[in-house]
């Protein structure tokens, strides 16, 4: 959790094209690159030189970086998203990647890997297999993440949920926000949990940056949780990301 630099893309005009679940609404591209300014500066702010990539059109989902690539010890990996309208984001970003990180590498299976699957520990590299993520995919990636002197661990995403990430993510070394869903699946009993409030699972999209804990605004009750554990909380608008399934991580590769 402790970065010095974080890659993002500013959200497209066609990002109202954006996958989701469920419809309640496009987001507004005005309001949604306003909301991720101010994401922005909440790195800077948090201690992160942030580079900003131009939005890019052709990708309605490519506001969500860390889908197509993961960035371990400054070698980013490029992944092959699970989604066929994303699969072109892993070719598109990488010459972003080439420029800003120390090596390049490429996952090389016939499998599918989304970022949004892969929750990172000190030592460790969770992977929840989900809709996006296949067991051939996670498999491939083993040797990449060997070499980098993580451990893989291939877990499973519960069913409804869209991504590993969704409903975790890393608050400390030893410490997990999640919702009670996926803390129940058993994924972090070797470590501690923190679990979502009541009606606030979708604040579990987390993410922690140095000194602070980032979280979607809206969720007062698990906010007072991290604070009363001692983190100290940054709460983002994160609205219009929410209409796309998209979250707090989901903005950023950081490293
Ligand atoms: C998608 O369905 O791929 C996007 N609309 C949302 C991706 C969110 N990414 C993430 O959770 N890592």
């Amino acid at each position: 959790f402790e970065f010095t630099h974080a890659l993002c893309r500013v959200p497209a005009d066609s990002v109202c094209d954006g996958l989701r679940a469920s419809d309640r609404g496009d987001p507004d591209p005005a309001l949604f690159r306003n909301q991720h300014a101010a994401y922005v500066a909440a790195l800077r702010d948090a201690g992160c030189a942030v580079t900003v990539l131009e939005a890019d059109e052709a990708f309605p989902d490519s506001v969500f970086i860390e889908d197509p690539a993961l960035v371990l010890n400054g070698v980013a990996i490029v992944l092959r998203p699970g989604a066929p309208s994303r699969l072109g984001e892993a070719a598109a970003l990488r010459p972003a990647l080439e420029e800003h990180c120390r090596k390049v590498v490429d996952l090389k299976t016939e499998g599918f890997v989304d970022g949004g699957d892969i929750l990172c520990t000190d030592d460790r590299v969770l992977i929840g297999l989900s809709a996006r993520t296949d067991a051939r995919g996670a498999e491939d990636l083993r040797p990449l993440v060997e070499a980098q002197g993580y451990r893989l661990e291939v877990l499973q995403t519960p069913p409804e949920i869209l991504h590993f990430k969704t409903e975790s993510s890393l608050l400390d070394a030893e410490t997990v926000l999640a919702t009670p869903a996926l803390a129940a699946s058993g994924a972090f009993d070797s470590m501690r949990v923190i679990e979502t409030a009541p009606g606030e699972g979708a604040s579990a999209n987390a993410i922690r940056v140095n000194d602070v804990v980032m979280l979607s605004a809206g969720y007062p009750e698990t906010a007072d949780r991290l604070t009363q554990a001692g983190y100290e909380v940054v709460t983002l608008d994160t609205s219009q990301a929410a209409l796309v399934d998209g979250g707090l991580s989901c903005m950023s590769l950081r490293y």
